[in-house]
């Protein structure tokens, strides 16, 4: 139970808070957050959340038939939605901002003693665009991706519309690669006025297998009157609009069984329960001291501190130094006519694999000037 004063302090720093976000536009990550809003790790962490659940990723190796991989491959991808988007606020009771990072910025980490890796790095500030890869060699399987997100406020809530892709990749036995396009869903944050900020997501997302089969992700939420927070219905049809193989129903957060229709009398079996205690791990990163300058959790520690004791004048002193400083090092490069160069990836304009798989979905996924850029692991 908060005291009134309290209780008073946080209304009139949200009220306020929504109302300077009432005049912005387009990219939250240009609007000065207050510290107490602020999450104490950078938008770099979060491609960690597509290896949590490393079993699950692995086991889309052993599936024997396209159809079967392409299962697989869904089962993965619903089984990393509900770390993504509603880990902040099972932990902390409410969604944060996370640092927006700053260009070149990397995160290193890894599962099983390196079984699995995760590369990420910041390769744009602006707009801010986020590169990842994510690999189990001994398995043969990848995943390279790339996220921005554009922003619109409207007086009830935030909506995010996730900008990029990944590209999932399995070698198979003949030595042939299978490729599976995934694109990412529409995110709102509502309970903005009750200072209670969620994630729910919306219209609908694609896995694109290079086989032929598609699975098509709707999202719904709890609406104003009925209806339950973090469903979907999933189809996976051959090619999109086609012949339905498998209906899957039932929420990301818990959950999702097989509907009818679907194939071989699975009806009311269980697909995936992603509430399962120990079904995702969080990722393993090298201690600080041991970190890189430009790695997240080094180059934000001060920030981080500053918000996890609830000093937020020495935490917003720590992220102004660092973004002053950021700001500077681009002002040098311009001067000496320079231009930042990435490290970890290498972009791939009009990525043709892209491109094909995109064509298979039938141009539902635009092909705009970003969209149809991918970042590749560097052989630097
Ligand atoms: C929108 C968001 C930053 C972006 C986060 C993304 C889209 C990043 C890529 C991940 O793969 C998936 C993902 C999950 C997060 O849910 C999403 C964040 C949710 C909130 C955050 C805003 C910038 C924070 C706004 C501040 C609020 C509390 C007013």
């Amino acid at each position: 139970m908060q005291c009134c004063d309290c209780s008073d302090r946080n209304r009139r720093r949200w009220t306020s808070f929504l109302k300077s976000l009432a005049g912005a536009t387009g990219d939250l990550s240009s609007l000065t957050a207050p510290s107490w809003i602020l999450a104490p790790f950078s938008l770099t962490e979060f491609p960690s959340y597509w290896g949590e659940p490393k079993e699950m990723f692995a086991a889309i190796a052993d599936g024997k038939t396209p159809e079967e991989r392409q299962l697989l491959v869904t089962r993965w991808f619903l089984s990393t939605l509900s770390g993504q988007f509603t880990r902040r606020e099972k932990e902390t009771g409410s969604e944060k901002k996370p640092f927006n990072p700053f260009l070149g910025e990397q995160f290193l980490g890894s599962w099983d003693g390196g079984d699995l890796v995760l590369n990420v790095e910041q390769v744009s500030h602006h707009p801010p665009i986020t590169a990842y890869s994510l690999e189990n060699k001994k398995k043969g399987i990848s995943l390279e991706g790339n996220c921005a997100q554009k922003t619109s406020f409207s007086a009830r809530m935030i909506s995010v519309k996730q900008v990029g892709h990944g590209l999932l990749r399995v070698k198979l036995a003949d030595g042939s690669t299978e490729t599976y396009l995934i694109t990412l869903p529409k995110l709102k944050i509502e309970g903005l006025w009750t200072g209670k900020p969620y994630v729910e997501l919306t219209e609908t997302s694609y896995i694109q297998g290079s086989h032929g089969l598609t699975s098509t992700i709707k999202y719904s939420g709890a609406g104003w009157v009925s209806g339950t927070s973090h469903t979907h219905t999933t189809t996976i049809t051959s090619g999109p609009g086609g012949p339905t193989l498998y209906t899957l129903t039932g929420t990301w957060t818990g959950e999702t069984k097989f509907h009818k229709p679907s194939k071989d009398g699975k009806e009311g079996h269980v697909f995936l329960d992603a509430s399962v205690d120990g079904m995702r791990e969080k990722v393993t990163v090298r201690p600080i001291e041991e970190q890189g300058e430009h790695e997240s959790r080094r180059a934000w520690k001060a920030v981080a501190e500053g918000i996890l004791s609830g000093d937020y004048d020495a935490a917003s002193q720590a992220k102004s130094a660092l973004e002053n400083a950021e700001r500077q090092r681009r002002r040098d490069e311009q001067a000496a006519g320079k231009t930042f160069e990435l490290r970890l990836f290498d972009k791939v304009p009009n990525d043709p694999e892209y491109k094909r798989l995109a064509h298979a979905l039938k141009f539902k996924v635009r092909l705009g000037p970003w969209s149809a850029l991918s970042f590749g692991r560097t052989s630097r």
